[in-house]
């Protein structure tokens, strides 16, 4: 149980309390309880275990305490819940409703939903209910609206930026020792739900000050000694901690998470005698360690597991048997499969994309552009795509720095066949094939459009194999233990679309994959310039799907890549 989780209890009791008019002081006692638990610097387990005290924390509220602890809850907590109906507590859980405002409105409308609440408040209806002013009404609504979005995750490709340049403010700001971004965000899934931020730092009051006036706040949710909690304007959560010279590392493993792979390291420190947690790792009361992640992992006598790899999916095992992979890292990415230019639907020009590959740190990059059929995104007439391979040849005989590969993003046809003819498809140095339509089609359908697709021997890659964009568009159905098995055997690769809103295939299916010995391209699918800086989302995917630089071909260089390309042409 953490300090928060005691804390949100308390914050519970004290609204419930106030809806019942209960005694103001009492109320109050439990809000503070509740605050001074949140701004406890240290495990609040280890506090009441020692026999410490807590400031604003009574004898009676120290008893409350220990039992939530024990219980994982309060009976007197429990027996409140049952006296105050749920759809009552659901409105006080929305920010901007305290309990006066909720009773109110249940009593009126019996509220069980936020989009009940939120359509009357549209229509002005809550604002004519005795005492709720039109600024409540419109709070609420701020509310409802933060609520709906903090429900969502959002994509990493949008929040990564974000969380760089938080770090780089507090930088440049603050004297900072080390700072780290933690959770989900350091592990590269490809949604968060919110950004986690270690720093240790010689002026904790001076980071405080900053964080909770970085430009992009919207509200401060709580300002701590060592947590604050801030929302930004757009609504999403960051949380910064401020921990110690040596606890950093141990703390730094812990916010990591995941949760899973947390509980599956405890369960095997204590398996070894030993006890890991935010703080450090312990041997019986004596403290061993802590200060580098690397120390928590030694100290099981595990190698350093990545953050991407720390999903309990199997990397303790593999730690254990010392089978860790070796993942492959930016650094040894040296092109982008899949860049589309002004040919087809791209805004930039070759010579453009070739530029900002060049600044990119690529060597060369592959220029795919719709296929015919694909009219509401340009597609290339043959004469065009032909045009556009003379293009390609004169700009790679006057540049050495950076090379072009003539690519195609060809289109699966209904019925499986491809949008251009083998000869033409020939001409092509990298081909990739990809469904845009017919996307309700049954599994079977879809399935075999693409096992159609694999077995033409100038296809190299399918792109972005099942079709789902986040937040949009669930995959289609399709068989992939079949596809898998296909493309093994015909030698075909499969995209891991770096594009924020794809990232797909996605990391379990490339781990998948890969075990059938399948070659991966990484393509941004960029359609402006900047998109072209995606390309790490894609290795994030492979990172997390376990590849190895062996696995994806974007990391050899012109001369292989050309040479594996040619060599796939004429295996049949
Ligand atoms: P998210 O925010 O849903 O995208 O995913 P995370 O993994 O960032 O989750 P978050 O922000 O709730 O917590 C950050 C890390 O803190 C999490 O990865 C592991 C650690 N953590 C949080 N709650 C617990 C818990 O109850 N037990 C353990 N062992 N670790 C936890
Ligand atoms: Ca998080």
């Amino acid at each position: 149980m953490r300090n928060q989780d005691v804390a949100r209890i308390f914050y519970k009791i004290a609204d419930m309390l106030e809806i019942k008019g209960d005694n103001p002081f009492r109320i109050r006692a439990y809000r503070r309880a509740a605050q001074n638990i949140e701004n406890l610097a240290e495990d609040i387990t280890k506090v009441i275990n020692q026999g410490r005290k807590i400031p604003g924390i009574g004898q009676d509220l120290m008893q409350k305490v220990k039992e939530i602890l024990q219980t994982g809850t309060l009976q007197m907590y429990e027996e409140l819940k049952t006296e105050i109906s749920p759809g009552l507590l659901d409105l006080l859980a929305i920010p901007g409703v305290g309990p006066r405002t909720a009773q109110i409105i249940y009593e009126h409308y019996g509220v069980k939903d936020l989009d009940t609440l939120e359509r009357l408040c549209l229509e002005h209806k809550i604002q004519q209910l005795p005492g709720i002013k039109a600024k409540t009404e419109k709070n609420i609504l701020k509310g409802i609206q933060l609520i709906k979005k903090g429900r969502e995750r959002r994509p990493l490709g949008l929040i990564l930026p974000l969380a760089e340049e938080i770090i780089a403010i507090l930088k440049k700001k603050c004297p900072v020792d080390r700072i780290d971004i933690a959770g989900s965000v350091r592990r590269c899934r490809e949604t968060v739900k919110d950004i986690d931020i270690l720093i240790c730092s010689s002026s904790p009051g001076q980071v405080m000050d900053v964080f909770t006036t970085l430009p992009m706040v919207g509200d401060v949710i709580a300002r701590g000694k060592t947590k604050s909690s801030i929302r930004t304007q757009d609504g999403l959560q960051v949380d910064l901690r401020v921990v110690e010279k040596d606890c950093y590392g141990a703390a730094l493993c812990y916010f990591t998470g995941s949760k899973a792979h947390n509980i599956r390291m405890r369960e095997l420190a204590l398996k070894k005698g030993l006890k890991i947690n935010e703080y450090g790792i312990f041997k019986g009361n004596k403290r061993i360690g802590g200060k580098e992640e690397e120390e928590v992992f030694k100290a099981m006598d595990l190698p350093y597991i990545p953050p991407e790899l720390r999903e309990d999916r199997g990397e303790i095992e593999a730690a254990m048997e010392g089978k860790l992979p070796q993942l492959v890292t930016m650094e040894e990415i040296k092109g982008d499969l899949h860049v589309h230019s002004k040919y087809s639907d791209g805004a930039g020009t070759i010579a453009a994309i070739a530029e900002k590959a060049k600044k990119i740190g690529l060597e060369w990059v592959a220029i795919c552009d719709h296929s015919r059929s694909l009219k509401v995104a340009g597609g290339l007439s043959i004469e065009d795509l032909k045009r556009k391979r003379q293009e390609i040849d004169a700009f790679n005989r006057t540049h050495a720095d950076i090379k072009l590969l003539c690519g195609t993003e060809v289109d699966i046809l209904n019925d499986g066949s491809l949008d251009y003819p083998d000869e033409v498809l020939k001409l092509m140095d990298f081909v990739v094939a990809a469904i845009h339509t017919g996307f309700k089609q049954s599994e079977a359908t879809l399935t075999n459009r693409i096992i159609k697709a694999m077995e033409n021997p100038y296809v190299h890659s399918i792109a972005h194999p099942t079709g789902r964009i986040i937040g949009e568009r669930e995959a289609y159905p399709l068989n992939l233990d079949e596809i898998f098995v296909k493309a093994s055997a015909t030698g075909t690769c499969l995209e891991i679309n770096a594009y924020y809103k794809r990232l797909d295939l996605n990391d379990t299916l490339s781990q998948a994959a890969k075990k059938h010995g399948i070659k991966f391209t990484i393509g941004t699918d960029a359609h402006i310039l900047d998109q072209m800086e995606f390309l790490r989302l894609g290795v994030f995917v492979a990172r997390r799907g376990w590849l190895e630089k062996g696995d994806v071909i974007n990391t050899m260089s012109y001369q292989e890549i050309m040479a594996f390309l040619c060599k796939r042409k004429t295996i049949k």
